[in-house]
């Protein structure tokens, strides 16, 4: 074909213009497909023994991690009823965590569905390690079997002066608000292993009490007013109260406190039914350090005058440290010691 000089240059250039296109079209697509590649599957076995559920662990499943699912059903189809418990002394951290990959930094979200609420477990502690291993060997699975969105915070009271329970689940929920905007606290004891998951770990409309029984207590209910052990209140509800009062030192009282805070605001308490809310209570003796606080009576004689003055608005400590362990969010605090 006659053509000038430059025009035939530029249709020299044009014939490689089209395979150069098509070869980086194709780079271009070979680079996206690694991207989406390493599909393993991995079968996560929970302490029954029985496949929780196959999980294809992928970028692709990563970000639509991001993206909304579904929300996730109404009862879950992961749910086993009662378990049999047993606390094997040779359980290692290592175990816990290698049954329990799928958490990351205390947290977990179903994979394939939108939980119905993000719930906060908040667990007060101080030398009882083993017990907290037990509870995070049932505790994680028991969680991901009733598909929840979770994270579980352990607040550590620093120093050796009396226990104080209810001031650390008071910061528990003030520094746990910070990380996320959790719909569901619950104010969960170290050494209580829920035996059956329909005992759901979800808040309701009113302040929920989960212990109905115990092991230790022929697994009836202690007394009519009863609020210790495992209890749940969803952020507003325990706003309304203003949390625990943070005056009691050492054993007891703290739990009827909160009751009767609930009782001020006219909210009742609800209970899931007596066959599902069973907990086994690990064996301990009275901690050195978290002696019978002979107070409490007293105390509880003062809530509705000083509820208002005493509690979250006025609780103040200082984080030792917060650290992201594989299991949970680690909170050392000091808190200060009574009447300061
Ligand atoms: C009952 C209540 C508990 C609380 C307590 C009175 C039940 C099932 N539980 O528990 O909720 O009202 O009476 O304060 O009724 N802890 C430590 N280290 C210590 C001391 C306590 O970690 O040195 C934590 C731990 O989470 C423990 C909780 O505080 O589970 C309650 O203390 P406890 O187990 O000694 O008291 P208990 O079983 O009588
Ligand atoms: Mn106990």
């Amino acid at each position: 074909m006659a053509c000038s000089i430059f025009a035939c240059k530029s249709l020299r250039r044009g014939k490689y213009f089209v395979p150069l296109f098509l070869l980086l079209s194709v780079l271009a697509w070979l680079a996206a497909l690694s991207g989406e590649s390493v599909k393993t599957f991995q079968v996560h076995l929970g302490p029954t023994g029985k496949s929780l559920r196959v999980e294809l662990d992928s970028q692709l499943e990563t970000s639509s991690q991001t993206t909304t699912t579904e929300d996730c059903p109404a009862q879950s189809p992961l749910l086993v009823g009662p378990l049999q418990l047993t606390f094997d002394s040779s359980l290692t951290q290592e175990d816990v965590e290698k049954e329990n990959q799928v958490v990351v930094d205390g947290t977990y979200k179903p994979p394939d569905c939108t939980s119905r609420q993000n719930i906060a477990i908040l667990i007060p502690h101080r030398n009882r390690e083993k017990h907290l291993l037990f509870l995070l060997h049932y505790l994680h699975p028991f969680l991901q079997r009733q598909q929840l969105h979770y994270g579980i915070y352990v607040i550590h009271q620093a120093g050796d002066t009396k226990f104080n329970r209810a001031k650390l689940l008071n910061v528990g929920f003030l520094e746990a608000q910070k990380d996320y905007d959790w719909d569901c606290f619950f104010f969960h004891d170290v050494d209580l292993i829920p035996e059956n998951d329909h005992n759901l770990y979800m808040c309701e409309n009113n302040p929920k009490h989960l212990v109905v029984g115990r092991n230790v207590t022929g697994y009836k209910l202690r007394y009519k007013g009863y609020f210790g052990g495992v209890t749940a209140m969803n952020s507003r509800q325990f706003l309304q109260v203003n949390g625990f009062s943070n005056n009691y030192w050492g054993w007891g009282g703290e739990d009827d406190d909160l009751r009767i805070r609930t009782e001020i605001h006219n909210m009742t308490i609800v209970r899931p039914p007596a066959d599902v809310a069973r907990y086994t209570m690990v064996f301990h003796s009275r901690d050195s350090g978290n002696e019978v606080n002979k107070q409490r009576l007293v105390l509880v004689r003062s809530t509705k005058r000083l509820w208002k003055k005493d509690g979250l608005s006025s609780c103040k400590y200082q984080v030792l440290s917060l650290d992201r362990l594989p299991l949970y969010v680690n909170i050392t605090v000091d808190i200060g010691k009574p009447f300061n």
